[in-house]
């Protein structure tokens, strides 16, 4: 299983590479990457997993923050309950951004990042809405549109593959001022 030992942090030039396309049919190797990674996100969302194995949460996982500079990312954004089916939980491969919204939008929050191990305060503005490309593990084609939380999770992931970090899209200057025709998400 994937741990936080497994995890590459801030400063190691994977994260800042541009991942490599994967061709199909996907290797056993990258099967297993695959599924790793997805168990990874399940377990760091499982409190008593977590909490065992010391997992921060995450809601995404890159193959580049775990040292393998393919493009492949998983994802799984929970539902709002406990007991809700997940919003969006698939494993990209070689994810594309079809096209993107004018409109901006930014976690009120801020982002964090598990490759990155201190908090850095500022709005990240991202597209408020997508669509997007990506290929499941059979190499089946799936198109989707996506707005707000989880557009903004795939965004944070598809920038892991091209070698980008959430502070890289922060204004230095005014961290938190709202960036213009950007809206807000609570
Ligand atoms: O945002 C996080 C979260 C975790 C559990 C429940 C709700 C939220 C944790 S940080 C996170 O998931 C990163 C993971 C990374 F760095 F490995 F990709 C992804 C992310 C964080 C914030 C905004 C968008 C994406
Ligand atoms: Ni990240």
């Amino acid at each position: 299983m994937i741990t936080m030992d497994n995890i590459i942090r801030d400063g190691n030039p994977t994260l800042r590479a541009r991942a490599k396309a994967i061709e199909f049919p996907l290797s056993e190797e990258d099967k297993k990457l695959a599924h790793n990674m997805m168990e990874f996100l399940e377990n760091s969302q499982n409190p008593e997993i977590a909490k065992k194995y010391h997992l921060r949460a995450g809601v995404g996982l890159a193959a580049p923050q775990v040292d393998v500079s393919k493009r492949m990312t998983a994802v799984l954004v929970p539902g709002i309950e406990d007991d809700d089916e997940p919003i969006f939980k698939h494993v990209l491969i070689n994810p594309t951004i079809l096209s993107e919204s004018v409109q901006l939008a930014a976690l009120g929050e801020g982002e964090g990042c598990l490759s990155v191990d201190r908090d850095i305060p500022g709005y990240v503005p991202r597209h408020d809405r997508i669509k997007l490309r990506w290929y499941d593990l059979d190499g089946n084609k799936h198109v989707e549109r996506l707005r707000d939380y989880p557009a903004i999770v795939v965004q944070h992931e598809i920038d892991h593959l091209n070698g980008i970090l959430f502070y890289d899209h922060i204004n230095k200057e005014q961290p938190l001022t709202v960036p213009e025709g950007t809206i807000i998400l609570e």
